[in-house]
């Protein structure tokens, strides 16, 4: 009688353990190898059936097979096993915790300026106020001799001003060559335009004094337009910007394109009026500037002075945002220091 059924039977259980003891594919393979490869345990024993006797051969080389046929089918159910659960750890691995509060993204903002110069302009624009918008770069002619400030007049150095290389062109110093331009196009009909945008001047650089700043220049132009209505319509700003129970005041001031000219004061919008640092004492804050347009404007304009008159006026995005939020320098506006503009 031969050993191989019992050899057999001590091979199959070795093999199963092997199998049940491997703990993932590479081992697993090993396993394979060593039991069911070509030259592992079980080829070895059916090697040997083909000594046997050939009365035995049959029924052993049976029993042989049928250990195979087990163990091959044991293998395939270990390695399917092997893998479900290498996925269930992948997939536990990588589940998301939908319930956790997700990551904060910072959110952009408008810059002061902007903030500022929409509110301006939503302001004017409810009152009837078109927005017209201008060239930076302008020429000497409109940024100065049109609005009644000849060359080497002492008013000029009320503008220090950045000259490009061409001559007689320039950076605007204020918005108002732009208002020739808009009573140019639309003369001779009456106009209500407001100007937002930016100005240059060449100046020192301080905390009080920038080289490029916003203004808002407005004007209105018709038959009949008065001081009292620039009045009217400026208290009624400021009304809107600044609340409705805020006291204004005018003081005569002096330009070269407007003639009576004023500039509008408000109650200081810190101390209320009492005196503080902020309206240095006075009580109140120097909020724009303006007057009746100088006939001699409405003339470069196109419009006939003793037909049509007309009111301007001008201010400082900046400075207006300065003085609302107790801001001692003007420099940050464009020092882009998110430190300073994050607080709008
Ligand atoms: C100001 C103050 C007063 C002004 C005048 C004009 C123009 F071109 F129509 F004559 N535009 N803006 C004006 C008047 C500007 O800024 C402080």
């Amino acid at each position: 009688m031969t050993d191989i059924p019992r050899e057999l039977t001590s091979l199959e259980a070795a093999a199963q353990a092997a199998l049940e003891a491997a703990a993932d594919a590479t081992a697993l393979e090993q396993v394979r190898v060593r039991y069911l490869g070509r030259k592992g345990s079980l080829a070895a024993v059916l090697r040997s059936v083909a000594d046997l006797d050939p009365a035995e051969r049959p029924a052993v080389g049976k029993l042989a097979n049928e250990a195979k046929q087990r163990l091959e089918t044991a293998l395939a159910l270990r390695r399917e096993a092997l893998e479900a659960a290498a996925r269930a750890a992948a997939l536990a691995a990588e589940r998301a915790d939908v319930t956790l509060p997700g990551r904060p993204i910072p959110m952009g903002r408008l810059h002061p300026s902007t903030q500022i110069l929409r509110r301006i302009c939503q302001i004017w624009a409810d009152m009837g106020f078109q927005i017209y918008r201008s060239r930076d770069v302008e020429t000497e002619a409109m940024n100065f001799e049109l609005l009644n400030i000849p060359a080497h007049h002492p008013a000029r150095d009320m503008w220090d001003t950045f000259y490009t290389t061409v001559d007689g062109v320039l950076l605007r110093t204020h918005t108002s060559p732009g208002q020739i331009r808009a009573m140019r196009e639309y003369c001779p009909e009456p106009i209500r335009v407001i100007l937002p945008g930016m100005c240059y001047r060449y100046e020192q650089i301080t905390a009080r004094s920038e080289i490029q700043f916003h203004q808002v220049e407005g004007l209105a132009v018709g038959r009949h337009v008065t001081m009292t209505e620039l009045k009217g319509t400026l208290v009624s700003f400021a009304h809107r910007m600044f609340g409705a129970g805020r006291r204004v005041r005018f003081r005569a001031s002096h330009f070269p394109f407007t003639e009576p000219s004023a500039e509008m004061d408000v109650k200081c919008i810190l101390c209320g009026g009492t005196g503080c640092f902020l309206c240095k004492q006075t009580g109140w804050l120097e909020i724009l500037g303006c007057g009746m347009v100088h006939p001699a404007v409405l003339q470069n304009g196109g419009y006939d002075p003793a037909v049509f008159s007309g009111f301007a006026f001008g201010m400082g995005p900046e400075r207006i945002t300065m003085l609302r939020h107790g801001i001692e320098d003007i420099r940050y506006f464009w020092a882009n220091d998110l430190r300073f503009l994050e607080q709008f």
